[in-house]
């Protein structure tokens, strides 16, 4: 057990980032009391049943009362809507950070609508699953894993240092960058990924030759290494497509530019051409530690 970083920690969104989050303060000892809210009344409810905070609240404005520390845990599309709606209940010297998968569009439009009176603290979390919803809690989930910190012009040096913390203590290793530098680099890392995946079950499933029991049995040929992703909350991913687009349409130019280079090498049975660039990926992928 650690000393309590913080008395009272609000949580809105109990999602899968946002209850692991709640079970990982509470497994830590991070904070004296843990309140969560959710924008619907099931999620509120079954969350209640998990039990994973001290209590959830019925209004934002009971759960955000007193708190020190509120953490945004909702999609990025629905962040403005949560700032404003924690924004009027904030005590003095409040920290808001948020969990969100884009930072720039996030740090123009949660800044703006927070009160001089509080910090604002972007945070993300590079660690999830494919699933969705407080079911899926886990207080491990970011033990071992990287966030990412991206102060803005509302973050102050004790804020930040106080999320930092937050962070460390439940396992992370926290890398602090711009928030458009964060973009570029997860637009690469995680968001075309995702995109990829969606794209290669959309393929698979229109594909008139082949049928769909025929991709479930013969799957282990790479499909289900690749698409595990695919099965991501859709609400989620579309809000990072539409708030990442700058970044995500740059590298997914890139991407195609690539891809059509490996067709031609296909296409004019450049084996040489493809073994280079097979070997030079394989040595890059593994260095990557699973
Ligand atoms: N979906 C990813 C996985 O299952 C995890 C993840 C998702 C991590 C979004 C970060 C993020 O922003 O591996």
């Amino acid at each position: 057990m650690t000393e309590p970083l913080f008395d009272k920690v609000a949580i809105v969104g109990l999602g899968l980032i946002g209850s692991s989050l709640a079970r990982g303060i509470k497994k830590h000892g991070l904070a004296t009391t843990v309140t969560g809210f959710d924008g619907s009344a099931d999620v509120r409810a079954r969350s209640r049943d998990l039990g994973f905070c001290d209590s959830i609240a019925e209004t934002v404005d009971e759960a955000v009362t007193g708190a020190q520390l509120v953490i945004l845990a909702v999609p990025v599309g629905a962040m403005a809507a949560a700032a404003q709606s924690v924004a009027p209940h904030l005590a003095d010297g409040a920290i808001v950070t948020d969990v969100g998968s884009v930072k720039a569009a996030v740090v123009r439009q949660v800044a703006d609508a927070l009160p001089d009176h509080a910090a604002f603290v972007p945070g993300h979390p590079v660690a999830g699953t494919e699933h969705s919803g407080p079911e899926a809690v886990f207080a491990d989930l970011f033990d071992g894993r990287w966030c990412v910190v991206t102060p803005c012009a509302r973050s102050t040096d004790a804020s930040v240092k106080k999320v930092v913390a937050l962070w460390t203590a439940l396992g992370s290793t926290v890398e602090t960058m711009t928030p458009e530098h964060h973009d570029i680099v997860l637009a690469i890392t995680s968001h075309i990924p995702h995109l990829i995946a969606y794209n290669i079950v959309g393929t698979a499933a229109d594909l008139e030759d082949v049928t769909q029991s025929e991709v479930i049995k013969f799957s282990a040929g790479a499909f289900r290494d690749f698409t595990r992703i695919a099965a991501s909350d859709p609400v989620m991913w579309r809000d990072v497509f539409l708030n990442n687009k700058e970044a995500v349409l740059e590298v997914l130019g890139r991407f195609s530019e690539d891809l059509a280079a490996l067709q031609r090498m296909i296409r004019w049975d450049d084996g040489q051409s493809l073994q280079g660039h097979f070997a030079r990926t394989r040595a890059i992928r593994r260095s990557i530690i699973d």
